[in-house]
């Protein structure tokens, strides 16, 4: 029986520290303040003769200040010419509130209300630079949080294309879907 016990206090004390362990792992994965929400995308799915826009991944970081978000590419895609960020802030009303579009050549993000899930209403709302990362091939935005007025959560859906007005390259995570919820740090 001793050794039973013996055996029993380890492997109780064994999971707790796997516990432990596990706590403070994903307390130091996410920077406090900030919650973080990756959508992920299969490699190749791409629709497109030509070589880009093929998203493999989109993370959300969601801080008290900003939306920051990073678009990661298929290795033998690259960026894509333009972006369409869908943000849903109101699951209780159809479709997203928010858009964010940007692109290589325009070197800027804008922030516009939402007609449906492929038009814009109205003029931007907000403006600023994006910040690609060539070398890494990644699109990159920093958005504040008050452009998109300043919402508990967002989920992200992304539709790449390589032409004006755009004609849809890649879905990310799929059409007309979203991430999940990211809420905000
Ligand atoms: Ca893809
Ligand atoms: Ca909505």
């Amino acid at each position: 029986m001793n050794i039973t016990n013996t055996a029993g206090r380890t492997t109780a004390a064994a999971l707790l520290g796997g516990v432990l362990a596990l706590t403070t792992a994903l307390t130091t994965a996410v920077p406090a303040g900030a919650a973080v929400g990756v959508v992920k995308d299969p490699a190749g799915d791409g629709r497109t003769s030509f070589k880009s826009g093929d998203v493999t991944k989109v993370r959300v970081k969601h801080g008290p200040k900003a939306l920051r978000i990073a678009v990661s590419h298929a290795a033998d895609s690259g960026l894509a010419d333009v972006y369409r960020f869908n943000i849903d802030t109101r699951p209780k009303v159809k479709g997203p509130e928010w858009v964010i579009g940007t692109g290589i050549e325009v070197e800027e993000w804008r922030v516009f209300r939402a007609d449906g899930w492929t038009g814009v209403d109205g003029e931007p709302v907000c403006t600023d630079g994006n910040d690609i990362d060539w070398d890494a091939e990644r699109m990159r935005l920093v958005v504040p949080r008050g452009c998109l007025g300043s919402p508990k959560r967002v989920r992200v859906n992304l539709v790449t294309s390589n032409d004006y007005p755009g004609t849809p390259v890649d879905h990310a995570p799929g059409k007309r879907k979203y991430g999940g919820w990211v809420a905000a740090g």
